[in-house]
């Protein structure tokens, strides 16, 4: 049984949705009939994929975010379909292009880590390797972002509140999720993954809280109708919205409920379907299943599945373990000492006593493990998994997986000198490194079609969508002037799209001829926005003050959200603005430099930004980031990394040499013995320029409208404020190789254009051994132990 062609099916769709002729629906509902008639065009697909899964050895992927981004171009893409809508739509008087702006994006995830999750199950699928995704279906996903006076304002984002046609509600496959104070009932929302060039369609599975009766009738009828609506509020509060934080911990409540609530109702799901396949010895279920666990977050399924094996399928304490212990593999993906989750123990025997019995257990053995292995007393209980009150889920994690990974070799190392060192003596072999990857589908194929059509024509193929590592048989052509070129014209036009897309939202008038440099990542403070900033603002007195004449043009692109409770990050935003306004109102500077503030920075913007952009700003305090995924996007887009020996950036320079990047700043291994004699006041007086820049931040300047931001911004870098360390991030103590790295890169833009082309070129067909689809085959053979399986 098929469908009819897509372009048959899809004015049917779109009628049966807006009640109107194509012509006269609305953009909106054009873009819903559309999506829905890329459902029609997989839905068998995605059956039989499921079937094919359910039977063999597969790999659950458990994740408190997936950052998607829009859904239907992606689909066309992987389905082959654009070109086909492009029809579609024209036929009905419409460009896709604006059709395709109709989509909300999904935003499930704060940044690095959820969109990981999202590039992984697309290259899951596209390799044909049975893997599932498994998180929650938040009514409101990442706050959008609004500046006020260049200030951050916090809106919800109600990405599904009109029909979303990407998920599709499975009913009959509920769950039951049981808290001490509540019962909550678990409904299954599946997005299906497409993949590249295979019909095999995957799934990501987002469980939506529901009370379990729609309504309490009896409450209802008794007076009690308040209590009624509370309670129904109170379990769909579990889904309400996405915790906007990234790298602070947050001790919610809520928070582990949500947790808890995934995790319980998908291994629910994992045990039924290995019973349903094999029979109910559930002593051979990590034979058939292996979960990866995104950061912490899931890792309560580690006693969960304990209780899950023992209270309700029988098995005693030694059995379970050896189950659980087999199933489990966890990724970390932070060294920040302030993200690593840890629960207050009262929560725990609050929410589900049972989970409490059951770490407790694993605590009692992991001591008695402990002393027969020799480890002293009191290093055991540093990192037990009870002690001092809280629950440590990453030492959960540490003890009871059977695989521990970094993202980034330097990550790994890291992890396995300093933050797991404990864990990486007991159990070395447990540790291994999966550099991240990301989709070359959506950051090359889809959001840059100009070079994507120039790779196929020069390669003769599109073979390099699903083999990334093809781009290096083209590395040859960077001795050809013409093909330089010609990469040249692709990038001048992305940055004229670009250009008209900032105009369009509202944004300010950039000049195409300068360098587009870019740093789009959350706000962090060892991301260095702030070093970003201070080279702006020094430049500007460089030509205001003092003359320079010889400044490349340029614009600064940034885009960042900052968690809503770190006001040291917000007030970031607000300098980055303000430092804006005075160079973009500034009639001779802005006449050689901009500063565009992305509003509301998100997948759809990337997508944007990063094929018009020529530097990729990756400044990072080396030793703080753990891999970055934007460094990646930007090279296979072909501009050049400006960046620390940090995370992944050490695996870019070297897969393109040190010629083709511009590496800068301290070494992570210098950096304890840069510190210990470091003094940033004293370093703000040697460096010319630099206490220029700072006290701009408080002679009258730049204005923070009488809140103070700016002094206590720039007192953390100079003398802490008189409480905290100063300048814990190394800000000023790299800001002069900075400053010399960042003018040497753009002077030798302008200088030579050609070179350049030449430095873009070596970067993009470098790039293979970042595609996630590289990352995935490594976690499959190396971890998962899973096979392809494609569908017929
Ligand atoms: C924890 C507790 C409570 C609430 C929220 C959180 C929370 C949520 C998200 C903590 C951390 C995160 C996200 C972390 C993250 O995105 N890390 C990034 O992961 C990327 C993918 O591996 C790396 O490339 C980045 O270097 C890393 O910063």
């Amino acid at each position: 049984m098929t469908s009819q062609p897509f372009e048959t099916a899809a004015p049917g769709h779109i009628r049966g949705f807006s009640g109107a002729s194509p012509e006269n629906s609305t953009v909106k509902k054009f873009w819903t009939g559309l999506s829905a008639a890329v459902i029609d065009q997989i839905a068998e697909d995605w059956d039989n994929t499921k079937r094919a899964y359910a039977a063999t050895r597969q790999q659950a992927y458990f994740s408190a975010e997936f950052l998607e981004g829009r859904a239907l171009l992606n689909n066309l893409t992987n389905l082959g379909l654009v070109d086909k809508a492009k029809q579609v739509a024209s036929e009905h008087g419409r460009d896709l292009s604006d059709v395709l702006e109709a989509e909300h994006d999904a935003a499930l995830g704060n940044g690095g880590l959820g969109r990981l999750a999202a590039c992984f199950l697309d290259s899951a699928v596209t390799g044909n390797y049975p893997v599932t995704g498994y998180g929650l279906l938040y009514r409101y996903g990442l706050f959008r972002q609004e500046f006020d006076n260049g200030f951050q304002r916090e809106y919800p984002d109600a990405w599904k509140e009109s029909f979303y046609p990407f998920i599709v509600r499975r009913g009959t496959q509920q769950r039951t999720v049981t808290f001490d104070d509540m019962s909550v009932r678990a409904v299954p929302y599946d997005m299906p993954i497409t993949g590249y060039g295979t019909k095999n369609v995957g799934t990501l599975r987002l469980w939506d809280a529901k009370p379990m009766e729609e309504f309490d009738y009896d409450a209802f009828n008794s007076q009690r109708f308040s209590d009624a609506i509370l309670e129904r509020e109170a379990v769909h509060d579990l889904t309400r919205v996405l915790y906007p934080n990234d790298s602070t911990y947050a001790g919610k409540v809520l928070r582990v409920r949500q947790q808890y609530f995934f995790v319980s109702a998908s291994l629910q799901e994992m045990i039924d379907n290995y019973v349903a396949q094999h029979g109910d010895d559930l002593r051979d279920f990590h034979r058939f299943n292996s979960i990866q666990l995104n950061d912490t977050h899931p890792v309560v399924g580690i006693p969960e599945l304990m209780r899950l094996l023992m209270d309700e399928h029988g098995l005693g304490w030694e059995d379970a373990w050896a189950v659980t212990t087999r199933t489990f593999a966890y990724t970390n993906h932070t060294v920040l000492q302030e993200a690593l989750e840890t629960w207050d123990a009262g929560i725990f025997k609050q929410l589900f006593w049972r989970i409490w019995e059951i770490v407790v257990e694993i605590d009692r053995r992991y001591r008695k493990d402990m002393e027969k292995r020799g480890v002293g007393p009191e290093e055991a209980n540093h990192y037990s998994p009870v002690h001092d009150g809280s629950v440590h889920m990453a030492w959960i994690a540490c003890y009871a997986a059977y695989s521990v990974n970094g993202v980034a070799a330097l990550h790994t190392e890291i992890l396995k000198r300093d933050t797991l060192k404990f864990w990486y003596d007991l159990y070395p072999q447990r540790f291994n490194n999966k550099t991240n990857g990301v989709t070359p589908r959506r950051w090359l194929r889809m959001c840059n079609p100009r070079l994507s059509a120039l790779l196929d024509r020069l390669s003769g193929s599109d073979e390099w969508v699903t083999d990334l590592d093809k781009l290096s048989e083209l590395r040859s052509y960077v001795s050809e002037d013409s093909v330089m070129e010609e990469l040249r014209e692709i990038k001048s036009a992305n940055k004229r799209d670009f250009a008209e897309w900032v105009a369009r939202t509202g944004g300010v008038e950039i000049d195409t001829d300068s360098i587009f440099d870019a740093q789009i990542k959350r706000l962090h403070e060892y991301k260095r926005q702030l070093l970003n900033a201070l080279y702006i603002l020094d430049l500007y007195f460089r030509i205001k003050i003092d003359g320079e004449t010889d400044v490349p043009k340029r614009t600064f692109i940034f885009g960042a959200k900052a968690a809503p409770g770190y006001t040291r990050a917000k007030g970031i935003i607000k300098l980055i603005n303000t430092i804006g306004d005075l160079v973009n109102n500034d009639p001779e500077v802005s006449r050689t430099l901009r500063v565009v503030f992305v509003e509301n920075y998100n997948v759809s913007p990337a997508e944007q930004i990063i094929p018009a952009a020529d530097i990729s700003e990756q400044i990072s305090t080396a030793g703080k980031e753990a891999s970055g995924t934007s460094n990646m996007k930007f090279m296979m887009n072909g501009a050049l990394t400006l960046g620390t020996m940090d995370g992944a950036n050490v695996e870019i320079a070297d897969a393109v040499g040190e010629d083709n990047a511009y590496i800068f700043g301290a070494r992570e291994d210098e950096l304890p013995r840069l510190r210990s004699t470091y003094n940033p006041a004293a370093v703000a007086k040697q460096v010319p320029g630099l206490k220029r820049a700072l006290d701009a931040l408080i002679d009258g300047t730049l204005d923070d409208a009488g809140t103070g931001t700016f002094h206590d911004i720039r007192g953390s870098l100079l003398d802490g404020n008189g409480w905290e360390t100063p300048d814990v991030y190394y800000v000023l103590g790299d800001f002069a190789d900075y400053r010399a790295t960042r003018d040497r890169m753009a002077h030798e833009y302008v200088a030579d254009p050609l070179h350049w082309a030449r430095m873009c070129w070596v970067n993009i067909c470098e790039s293979g051994r970042f595609s996630s689809d590289r990352t995935i085959r490594d976690y499959a053979t190396e971890v998962w132990k899973i096979d392809p399986t494609p569908i017929r």
